[in-house]
């Protein structure tokens, strides 16, 4: 097995499945007196009657309190084009995607690059749980328990340089492995990037788990990036390679329409997507599945402002949506 297992993590850090619908009162019980007060204040609004903020996420934004999507949901309503189109594509398709042995490539702005086994990069820092929001830019969110290791240790491992600005990320592309690659609608592989203190950021995250197992094929296994604050499209899947460069790298939707999604991408209910208001989102979570999910507020930077709003002083986010 290529994946640490979840044994690796304390029992009390993963969120298996089995208590999700739990966990309102095991949170009640496990928080601290001016957490609950917090806590008291969110249950206040309501909408529709309904309480849209059940309990705060952790200050660090490393846990969110919003109940979390099943993962029947998490796993079957999935954007994963090399796998096709349709959302239920990916779970039906990916089971084509070979994920051992596993490998990285690292280059570019760094004084140490190379070739790595994935067993090597999951060495670079323990394995945690982080419960992180999920908005993908068409309008639907998720609340997924994922387990990965902090981004920021990965990279830092590999040192590096000054003029590291930025760091791109490609997923594999295999046509054997991944049919829909034939059908072109993006430029093959999908690329990502982020500016490097982006990237340094604590709540940037590399997944290769959920709900307290390895990843599966149709969420990015066997290693994803997860940007809580950013539309789900930056969180890029099954990672083969990763460069720091100077310039801004080419990413996959900013380089097919760079009108509709900006190099950023940071959530933000003001800017609208020029086809559709990204001002609420259907939130697919607990008993609400995909078809029964209703719309809340969307929130700037995805709720994360707090943790991440410093990151962007004196930039217009209009400009850099
Ligand atoms: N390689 C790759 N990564 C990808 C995508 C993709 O099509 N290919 N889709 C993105 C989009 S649009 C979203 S919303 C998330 C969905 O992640 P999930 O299926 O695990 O919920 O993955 C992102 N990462
Ligand atoms: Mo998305």
């Amino acid at each position: 097995m290529l994946i640490r297992p979840p044994a690796d993590i304390p029992e009390s850090q993963v969120t298996p499945e089995s208590v999700y619908l739990s966990r309102r009162k095991l949170i009640g019980v496990a928080l601290s007196a001016p957490m609950l007060a917090l806590a008291a204040c969110s249950r206040g609004e309501e909408k529709d009657g309904v309480p849209t903020q059940v309990v705060a996420d952790s200050p660090d934004g490393f846990r969110s309190g919003e109940e979390l999507t099943r993962l029947q949901d998490v796993t079957s309503y999935n954007n994963f084009y090399e796998f096709g189109l349709g959302k239920g594509d990916p779970s039906r398709q990916a089971g084509s995607l070979r994920t051992q042995p596993w490998s990285v490539t690292v280059a570019g702005h760094a004084e140490v690059t190379g070739r790595f086994t994935l067993e090597d990069v999951l060495k670079l820092a323990p394995a945690s749980e982080r419960i992180y929001r999920l908005r993908c830019v068409e309008g639907w969110s998720m609340v997924i328990p994922w387990l990965g290791l902090p981004l920021a240790a990965v990279l830092q491992h590999f040192k590096p340089t000054s003029r590291a600005k930025f760091v791109a990320f490609t997923t594999l592309a295999d046509i054997e492995q991944m049919p829909a690659l034939a059908d072109g609608v993006l430029d093959w592989p999908y690329k990502e990037g982020l500016r490097i203190d982006e990237a340094m950021h604590p709540l940037a995250f590399l997944a290769t788990g959920l709900y307290g197992k390895a990843l599966p094929n149709q969420n990015g296994a066997p290693l994803r990036l997860v940007v809580p604050w950013k539309y789900g499209f930056k969180s890029i899947k099954s990672i083969v390679a990763i460069e720091f460069t100077e310039t801004m790298p080419t990413t996959s939707w900013n380089a097919s329409a760079p009108d509709e999604y900006g190099f950023y991408s940071n959530v933000n209910p003001d800017v609208a997507h020029p086809r559709w208001s990204q001002k609420s989102e259907r939130r697919i979570a607990g008993t609400a599945s995909k078809l029964f999910a209703e719309r809340i507020p969307t929130r700037p930077f995805n709720g994360y402002a707090a943790q991440v709003a410093s990151l962007y002083a004196g930039m217009n986010l209009r400009q850099w949506f």
